[in-house]
């Protein structure tokens, strides 16, 4: 009997990664540094193609970390039979919602159906996209036996979710690892393998209590965004500066996470995740209320920016109509240039709808792309003295946010970023 934790422990094995977005690919090059074998498969001729002449289509991927990939024998591949050639499976396939926000498990389905045609005797199949508790047992588990795989004989399966934080410091090799084996023996094996990436494994009983896991640990978030979210409509009904009470509530050193009110909640974890967990809730009978208030404060958000940025402009005679907006920020958050599920572009939308003309700042987002979105494009160095309001609603770095202060004569600021620079004018009226 082979002793697949000493070969997945000690030996140079090969990884496998289905799905070379902003988490597979990460994950692809971890195993890499780690001085294993890799080899990527993506269903996107020109996903595969771009990864082969060393061009990253992943904020947090250089192209310089994929041509030292390359050149130390990573492959990546439009092919799924290349998969047979893996020790172990990782999928890492968006999990996104479908129509009146439903769960769109086809990504997965289409995997677990290539795992079925090259899944082989001594691999690890591990499920790392985002999903409902149960996905991993309903479709994998299933589908290794219709290959005439046994599990914890032939081959392993495991869930464990993915932590990638786009934009963050820290990557993949610096973050704890949560792994939930089909059987506890598939969950050791597992574990063996990650840790050789990551610098600590943490197993839980089953694949439901991984999957689990991450949807709390995204659950979280949403609900206490909204939670702050709320506090802030509240603290503007009753004239206090919620910025300040979040600084000074943050001095707590014990017992209290800062969160911060916004624009609304963008990006394809927090919006999402929290939809998969009450999906299955539903399917229990189960009713998830926090998951669904909140959902109701953030989604609402946008329009509440928008009509505070109106009242703002009625108070100083102006109309939203015909009124020149520099808008700061498009991506969902700052310092990264993905806009998917953008809360900044909500609001915007609406307030060109009210006939605003709207020029964007955004050193994050190439200009044809904030081109593509209908708005002017503004460089940094550009002059903004002929606009009559800006509207901070991603706070990047790098912005001067002082000579925003000081040009623009209104400054609607949707994330306190003048308050932490320290920046008192009173051009500026935070949320
Ligand atoms: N947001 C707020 N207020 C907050 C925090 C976030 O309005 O206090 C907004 C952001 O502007 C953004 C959205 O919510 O539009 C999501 O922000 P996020 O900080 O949660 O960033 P994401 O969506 O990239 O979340 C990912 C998650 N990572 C994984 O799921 C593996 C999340 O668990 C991480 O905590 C987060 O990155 C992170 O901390 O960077």
């Amino acid at each position: 009997m082979t002793d697949f934790i000493t070969f997945f422990e000690e030996e140079r094995w090969t990884a496998g990664v289905i799905g070379l977005g902003y988490v597979g690919l990460p994950l692809l090059l971890t195993a890499v540094e780690s001085g294993l074998g890799a080899v990527g498969f993506d269903v996107s001729e020109d996903r595969v193609a771009r990864l082969n002449r060393a061009e990253s289509m992943v904020d947090d991927v250089s192209d310089d970390e994929l041509f030292k990939a390359l050149e130390v024998g990573a492959e990546f591949s439009t092919d799924p039979e290349r998969l047979r050639d893996a020790d172990a499976i990782f999928i890492c396939v968006p999990s996104p919602l479908g129509r009146n926000r439903q769960p769109d498990l086809s990504y997965i389905e289409a995997s677990a159906a290539t795992v079925e045609r090259v899944a082989r005797p001594g691999q690890i199949i591990v499920l790392e996209s985002t999903t409902y508790p149960g996905t991993t047992e309903d479709y994998f588990a299933p589908a290794l036996e219709r290959a005439g795989l046994t599990i914890d004989e032939d081959v392993f399966l495991a869930f464990s979710p993915e932590r990638v934080s786009p934009g963050s410091e820290l990557g993949t090799r610096s973050i704890p690892k949560v792994i939930g084996g089909h059987t506890s023996y598939s969950g050791d094996v597992a574990a063996a393998a990650y840790g050789r990436m990551v610098p600590s494994v943490h197993k839980v009983s089953s694949t439901r209590a991984a999957e689990m896991t991450k949807l709390l640990e995204n659950t979280y978030r949403a609900v206490n965004i909204g939670l702050i979210n709320e506090m802030a409509q509240l603290a503007h009904e009753i004239d206090i500066d919620i910025w300040e009470v979040i600084e000074a509530a943050s001095t707590k050193p014990f017992g209290f996470q800062a969160f911060y009110p916004g624009p609304g909640v963008g990006g394809h974890c927090i919006p999402l995740d929290p939809q998969y967990l009450a999906w299955r809730a539903r399917e229990a009978n189960f009713a998830t209320r926090f998951i669904d208030f909140a959902e109701q404060v953030n989604s609402q958000m946008p329009q509440y920016n928008v009509d505070r940025i109106a009242a703002l402009l009625n108070s100083n005679g102006r109309p939203v109509f015909d009124t020149e907006i520099l808008a700061v920020g498009i991506s969902y958050k700052p310092d990264i240039a993905d806009d998917r599920e953008s809360a900044s572009l909500h609001v915007l939308s609406k307030l060109a709808e009210r006939g605003a003309r709207i020029s964007v700042l955004d050193p994050y987002v190439s200009l044809e792309r904030v081109e593509q979105h209908g708005y002017i494009a503004l460089s940094r160095d550009e002059s903004f003295a002929n606009f009559d309001l800006a509207v901070v609603l991603t706070d990047h770095s790098g912005i001067d946010y002082e000579r925003i202060a000081r040009e623009v004569p209104l400054v609607y600021d949707a994330r306190g970023v003048f308050n932490r620079l320290g920046i008192d004018s009173p051009n500026v009226t935070a949320l």
